[in-house]
């Protein structure tokens, strides 16, 4: 008997942010459909921060939160899973850094450095990002960066951080609303 072949199952690090419509029910939709992929279980998220907008046009503020997924999908098929739940939500891609109903971003895959021209792993603006740090550090606990490093050492060295406040619990893991995180 042949035993069909599954890759091993890792801890990823997903950012999700929006700033456009419903955006506390559009994380919870984010985070139910990672959570519906059959190679994907979401196994905890942050609380939800209120974030003021780093770069593009002027546009409101957003609201962040951060996954931790257990996959069996590579890093491609993990970025593609991504955007297919922002398609499925509405994402459109009009102005880079512009306002957006949902962006799933890998922030951290394992120990892994991916360097391609389409993923980059760990995220290339994470270690400037408080509004991504901060709900990372909630679900990786000592989680280190590929090269050792720590996140709260990352997260250190922004000081003093501004425009980022944890305004509560409102998503949750799918399936389980109400429950302790
Ligand atoms: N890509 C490369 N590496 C990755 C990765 N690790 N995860 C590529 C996800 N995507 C990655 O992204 C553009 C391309 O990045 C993708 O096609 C993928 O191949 P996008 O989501 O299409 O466009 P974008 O998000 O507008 O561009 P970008 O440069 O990814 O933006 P960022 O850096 O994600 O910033 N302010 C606050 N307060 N909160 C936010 O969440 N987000 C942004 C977007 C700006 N300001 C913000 C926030
Ligand atoms: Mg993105």
């Amino acid at each position: 008997m042949t035993v069909p072949w599954r890759r091993r199952e890792v801890f990823a690090f997903l950012g999700l942010g929006s700033n456009l419509g419903d955006s506390l029910g559009t994380l919870q939709a984010a985070v139910e459909r990672l959570d519906d992929d059959p190679d994907t279980r979401v196994d905890a998220i942050s609380g939800v921060y209120q974030t003021d907008p780093v770069g593009g046009p002027d546009q409101d503020d957003f609201c962040n939160l951060a996954a931790r997924v257990a996959t069996r999908r590579s890093p491609r098929r993990l970025l593609a899973l991504c955007q297919d739940v922002e398609g499925a939500l509405g994402r459109v891609r009009a102005v880079r850094w512009g306002p957006r109903t949902i962006d799933v971003d890998i922030l951290l895959y394992s120990d892994r450095t991916v360097s391609r021209k389409d993923l980059q792993v760990p995220h290339p603006r994470l270690l400037e990002r408080p509004f991504a740090l901060i709900p990372l550090i909630e679900v990786a606990p000592g989680q280190r960066l590929p090269d050792g490093s720590s996140l709260t050492a990352a997260l250190a060295a922004l000081a003093p951080v501004e425009g980022v406040r944890a305004i509560g619990t409102q998503v949750h893991l799918p399936g389980r609303a109400g429950e302790q995180r």
